[in-house]
């Protein structure tokens, strides 16, 4: 790819060169000019699209797999959502994986563990429950729980439950990318639960308090691993009563690690925002992928230039660099979008940008 740019590669090929380049080839090594505009480009150039999953139309094939296939068989019953501009990748966005985990009552998946951090986000059910490191937590709609880097876990529904659907976000493509992953299999099948139900909840999700001498926590990720549904919208409406929040991202709130106050895996990220009735942001973008889900309410999203319609249980990707804008499109309620990232991992790695549009009353001119 020539440029014809001060600064940039702009070597025109000839038989001469050509017969070079062939030579270099030989010896595992090729000229930079003939790649370098592709591998240094001016800004990111994803090559993930914007693309937006209907639950409505994905429920009903995630149920089917329930007939189709055991979580003993499969390891976990998932159906993964494939970015149509990253086919065969296994992405959802940028590097990030994303699926929905169905499992019926009275089914488990083996525990395990792997390098790469896991979280989930509860759609629909009753009796879920996840084991991590041998904290066993309970899981209804709307719950948030984190399965950090090398943690064992073990996923179930208890036999007088419900059929559970949740989303799982994980940074396993990332981590592959890096060379880093790892893989094994608990000794057990299940873990046992070592704690009473929801103890790092009770211990850790309370009003700003924590512990009181005893050993520090020192791991590096949040000692709280699960994040209720209930306080959370309760502290979302709070704050959205109390702050006109962002003109990007309306009320948002990080889920934080409370010992740190930081995000709850080095990897991983995870917020939720409230977008009050009739709220429309403005339009931002920065380096980053985001997936979000709809976990209450109804609205649209402007994403690089196109409109996506969202409802409850309804995901869609961000790609990294992309200019997006956020509406709620009831008069009447709230809507509440649930979201996780890679942030972290871009601010670790000091790589996170940020702009905002400053044409238009700061929207996007859609494009059709
Ligand atoms: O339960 O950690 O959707 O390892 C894909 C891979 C979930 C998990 C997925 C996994 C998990």
């Amino acid at each position: 790819m020539r440029e014809d740019v001060i600064g940039r590669a702009n070597v025109e090929d000839t038989p001469e060169l050509d017969r070079y380049y062939e030579a270099l080839g030989r010896q595992e090594s090729y000229a930079l000019w003939t790649v370098a505009n592709s591998i240094e480009p001016w800004h990111p150039q994803p090559t993930s699209l914007p693309q937006m999953w209907s639950y409505k139309a994905m429920r009903p094939l995630v149920l089917q797999a329930l007939d189709l296939v055991s979580p003993e068989k499969a390891g976990r019953r998932v159906i993964a959502l494939e970015n149509p501009g990253r086919k065969g990748t296994s992405a959802c966005v940028g590097w990030l994986y994303s699926g929905l985990q169905v499992m019926k009552p009275g089914e488990f998946a083996m525990a395990h563990s792997h390098a790469s951090s896991a979280l989930r986000f509860i759609m629909e059910g009753q009796g879920a429950y996840t084991v991590v490191d041998g904290h066993r937590m309970d899981l209804g709609a709307g719950d948030f729980v984190i399965t950090p880097n090398g943690t064992w876990h073990d996923h179930g529904v208890e036999s007088d439950g419900a059929t559970t659907i949740w989303q799982d976000g994980l940074d396993m493509l990332l981590v592959n990318q890096l060379d880093a992953n790892f893989y094994a299999v608990h000794p057990d099948r299940v873990q046992k639960s070592n704690y009473p139900l929801n103890d790092t909840a009770q211990i850790y999700g309370g009003a700003g308090l924590l512990p009181a001498g005893g050993e520090a926590w020192s791991k590096p990720y949040s000692p709280l691993l699960k994040y209720e549904w209930g306080r959370t919208y309760e502290t979302l409406v709070k704050a959205a009563a109390a702050t006109n929040g962002s003109p990007y991202d309306g009320t948002m709130m990080q889920y934080v690690n409370p010992a740190t106050g930081g995000p709850v895996m080095k990897t991983l990220g995870a917020h939720i925002q409230l977008l009050r009735a009739g709220e429309r942001t403005q339009a931002h973008r920065h380096t980053g992928s985001i997936v979000y889900t709809c976990a209450k309410g109804s609205g649209y999203s402007i994403i690089a230039g196109k409109r996506y319609d969202w409802s409850k249980n309804d995901i869609f990707v961000v790609p990294s660099w992309a200019w997006h804008e956020h509406a709620n499109g009831s008069e009447r309620e709230d809507a509440v979008l649930f979201s996780f990232s890679d942030l972290p991992s871009m601010v670790a790695l000091g790589l996170y940008r940020e702009e905002n549009l400053n044409d238009n009353d700061g929207h996007q001119k859609i494009v059709h």
